[in-house]
């Protein structure tokens, strides 16, 4: 296959640390390398080291050189590096992944937010014209089921209507429509992938299902008590993020340039996961009292290992996600292979040796 050029960006800022962490920017980036592509990746600059997720992919990993993988030091924020950049790569496919991506976190960094979820959009758009690429670049938009917010319909699909319900949604809305545009005014081959929550044993730790994957791995080798949780109510359409990168690079292959759904088309509470997750470790969790009041205990022993902290819970909160993707399956195939239980036994498995080896993690 004929080695093409990439750029592909993170921008991800969250706590402060501006980092590569974009879980997605690593599995696409293996994806990108196995399929023979030169991969540039845009990272941000920090004062610690931040390219963990993607240091095994460099053949000389100190350095950074070498091999088909490069990082340069760029920001949605600002347009002339986005320009520069693309005017010396002149990349063909182009996936847009930077966000700053956590949605409790939008209702405090709100107009930062905006400025890299909807605004960087367009910045990168127009600098993709300003470079005169934009009848050359295939463009890929990470759009997220969280558009769909209060929802009008179950399960949802590419036509199901929007209602937004945080910062983080109504940024990633102007951006959804922003690439419509720019497609329909420009002829620009652009796509929105409508991913919905997809994780992994790479997902940060601060999204609940690492989050209840760390504290349950922590929880039996003895280094925690217990779990704080939000909302233990809310429903998810949760599937596992290398299935979902390659639908990524799916709609980048296609004829024509459109917008679609990706999920597993099964739903579960944020409680189920928590009972999968302590089932992997074979403990069984009964539920007592109601609202900020609820306790998980261990059936056996009667420990509480599940409190609710109320400072999870979000402004507004989406309160269910269940997509259905057919038109992708029916487009170009892409079905997910990865099970719920299988989703939570790799990320279990991959915390409790983490967690053996480096109890600090
Ligand atoms: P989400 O993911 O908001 O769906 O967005 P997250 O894992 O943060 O929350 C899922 C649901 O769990 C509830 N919840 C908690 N959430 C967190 N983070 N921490 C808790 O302690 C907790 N307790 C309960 C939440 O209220 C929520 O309902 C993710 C992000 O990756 C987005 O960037 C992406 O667009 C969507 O998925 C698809």
């Amino acid at each position: 296959m004929e080695r093409s050029w990439l750029l592909l960006i993170d921008a991800e800022q969250i706590f402060g640390l501006w980092s590569f962490r974009s879980l997605d920017g690593s599995y696409l980036s293996e994806l990108l390398l196995e399929k023979g592509y030169i991969v540039h990746g845009i990272i941000r600059r920090a004062s610690t080291f931040n390219t963990s997720r993607i240091n095994h992919l460099y053949e000389d990993k100190y350095t950074h050189q070498g091999g088909r993988m490069h990082l340069h030091y760029g920001d949605m924020t600002d347009s002339s590096s986005l320009v520069k950049l693309i005017s010396t790569i002149k990349p063909t496919e182009i996936y847009n992944l930077a966000a700053q991506s956590h949605v409790k976190v939008s209702f405090d960094l709100s107009e930062y937010t905006a400025e890299v979820d909807a605004v960087g959009t367009l910045r990168l758009l127009d600098a993709i014209r300003t470079c005169g690429l934009h009848k050359n670049v295939k463009f890929y938009q990470a759009s997220t089921s969280e558009l769909y917010g209060k929802v009008a319909e179950i399960p949802q699909t590419e036509t199901t209507p929007f209602y937004p319900r945080s910062p983080y949604a109504c940024a990633k809305l102007y951006a959804y429509w922003i690439v419509i545009n720019y497609r329909e005014a420009y002829q620009m081959f652009a796509c929105n992938g409508i991913l919905f929550n997809h994780e992994s044993p790479r997902r940060g730790e601060t999204f609940v299902t690492r989050k209840i994957t760390r504290s349950v791995a922590k929880i039996f080798l003895g280094q925690a008590d217990y779990i704080e949780l939000g909302n233990l109510d809310s429903k998810r359409d949760w599937g596992h993020a290398k299935d979902y990168v390659e639908a990524m690079w799916m709609m980048l292959q296609q004829e024509k340039p459109d917008d679609y759904v990706i999920a597993s088309g099964n739903m579960h509470s944020v409680r189920e996961f928590v009972e999968e997750s302590f089932s992997f470790i074979n403990k069984k969790i009964i539920w007592e009292g109601k609202g900020v009041e609820e306790v998980g205990k261990e059936e056996d022993t009667g420990i509480v290992r599940v409190k609710v902290n109320p400072k999870y819970f979000r402004p507004t909160e989406v309160e269910l996600l269940l997509g259905d993707s057919t038109k992708a399956r029916k487009k170009f195939g892409w079905t997910p292979k990865v099970t719920f239980s299988e989703l939570v036994k790799d990320m279990m498995t991959a915390d409790i040796e983490l967690m053996r080896k480096n109890p600090q993690a």
